[in-house]
């Protein structure tokens, strides 16, 4: 059994309240690192364990910190992305809806690290019930002391507040939620400056992921070095998967970074194969942005190692013939489903979620979805799929945020190793038509 590090608790009756999180050991990085700490002695164990962000860029979360602004007199803020929208990730949800508490203590000793008085969780509207949840949450850690002026008579001062999002996914981008938390639609900042520098308010800002604050509780009781003995190289320590698809037994699970995908996907410990006695066909392995993998590149790289679950292992041979570990939505799809179907329907999630302030992604995504879904219908032509080709690499690259990037990778990768299905619509469109389209009409 692998070890579990962030929900090894999550299951235990009224974990979700504090009196018996607490008694299960709750709250014991804010005394420590309160205690017997200072607040760069924090950040340094945080270096140390090799924790990178887990909302799907990866980004060393020490490093991070050690880039936060500190000018004198002015105000620093710890942002926590709760705006978990990325198609196929549901693992800051659950981490959230059953040990609220675990990102709470680990938002006290970040802020203490960070020098953040006034923090927040962003948490999409969506999940509205996890908004009460948090609520109740924070107000317990207040009522206990572990919020408010003065925290154990370390002169920390420090108060969380939970902001609920309208629904819109861009504002997951951190620049776009920093937006949105001020009172403002949500469009998304140029970078530079970044957040460390200039973030809520103009004021020095961090923002990080539910599953990276939640991790820094482990981190700063067991020490950073403890941390970094889990995983592989440069991914270190255990990682939340949501699975979904045609899996046996999707969910989430929290995984160490050293198993691999053929471990993850048919062992009884985690997803159990593939349903029904189906095949695998393919896999977006890190949440909807990321690119689709067949399954011979799924399982084993193209150099045939075999493909591990962590960042390095899941992203070698570049978007070529690898993919990313991204926000860890790990989405399954077995031998019946219809890539050109997947590619467009994810189209038209980002063609809806474009914010709109750059050309390239407003008119790009619109045109990638009307083309999608024209092959998808039967009425594509041969050079369709050229030009879908072309518009997606007139985006990547060329807008403000990454949400351009992410709608061209879906697109790219699925006509890199799936163009044949692509032709098959537009060769069989009364077949394409009526829905047969899977691996089993090859
Ligand atoms: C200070 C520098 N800070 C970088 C910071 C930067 C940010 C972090 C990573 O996009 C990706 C995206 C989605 N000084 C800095 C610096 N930083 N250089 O480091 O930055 P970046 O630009 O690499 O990424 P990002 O803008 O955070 C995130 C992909 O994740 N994704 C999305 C998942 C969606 C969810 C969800 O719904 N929960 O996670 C999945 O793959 O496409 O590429 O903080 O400020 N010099
Ligand atoms: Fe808006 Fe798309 Fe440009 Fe991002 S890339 S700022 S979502 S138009």
């Amino acid at each position: 059994m692998g070890r579990k590090l962030l929900l090894d608790k999550a299951h235990i009756e009224g974990i979700r309240h504090y009196d018996v999180y607490r008694r299960e050991g709750g709250y014991r990085s804010v005394e420590k690192a309160l205690k017997t700490m200072s607040p760069e002695a924090v950040t340094e164990e945080v270096k140390k364990s090799g924790l990178r962000g887990r909302g799907g860029a990866g980004f060393p979360t020490g490093m991070k910190w050690s880039f936060l602004a500190k000018p004198e007199g002015v105000p620093r803020y710890l942002v926590v992305n709760a705006d978990e929208s990325e198609p196929g990730t549901f693992k800051d949800r659950y981490l959230m809806e059953f040990i609220p508490h675990l990102l709470i203590e680990g938002m006290i000793t970040a802020s203490y690290a960070l020098g953040s008085n006034t923090s927040y969780i962003y948490i999409r509207g969506e999940y509205w019930w996890v908004k009460e949840i948090l609520e109740v949450a924070v107000q317990e850690a207040r009522n206990a002391g572990w919020l408010g002026k003065n925290i154990l008579g370390s002169g920390f001062d420090c108060d969380i507040f939970v902001q609920p999002g309208a629904g819109a996914y861009i504002c997951g981008e951190e620049t776009a939620l920093i937006e949105s938390l001020e009172g403002k639609r949500g469009n998304p900042r140029i970078k530079p400056p970044f957040p460390a520098v200039k973030g809520l308010w103009g004021c020095p800002t961090v923002v990080n992921n539910v599953e990276t604050i939640a991790a820094v509780v482990p981190i700063v009781n067991d020490g950073g070095d403890e941390y970094a003995k889990i995983g592989v190289g440069k991914s270190t320590g255990t990682k939340l998967i949501s699975a979904c698809g045609n899996l046996n037994k999707p969910g989430v699970y929290e995984i160490e970074m050293n198993i691999s995908v053929e471990e993850f996907i048919y062992s009884d410990e985690y997803c159990g194969g593939i349903a029904n006695g189906k095949r695998l066909k393919a896999c977006i392995p890190g949440g909807s942005s990321v690119p689709i993998l067949p399954a011979n590149l799924l399982l084993k790289t193209a150099k045939g190692e075999t493909r591990m679950m962590n960042y390095e292992s899941l992203s070698d041979g570049g978007f070529a013939t690898g993919s990313m570990m991204g926000s860890g939505g790990f989405i399954v799809m077995d031998e019946d489903q219809c890539v050109v179907k997947h590619t467009y329907t994810l189209a038209r999630f980002y063609r809806h979620e474009s914010c709109g302030q750059c050309s390239p992604c407003r008119e790009g995504t619109g045109w990638m979805e009307k083309i999608l879904l024209n092959i998808e219908n039967g009425k594509g032509k041969m050079s369709d799929i050229d030009l879908l080709w072309d518009i997606q690499r007139k985006i990547e690259g060329n807008t403000i945020c990454p949400l351009g990037d992410a709608a061209a990778w879906p697109v790219a990768a699925a006509i890199r190793h799936f163009r044949d299905e692509f032709e098959w619509h537009v060769t069989n469109p009364s077949d394409a038509l009526k829905g047969n389209y899977g691996l089993a009409n090859y």
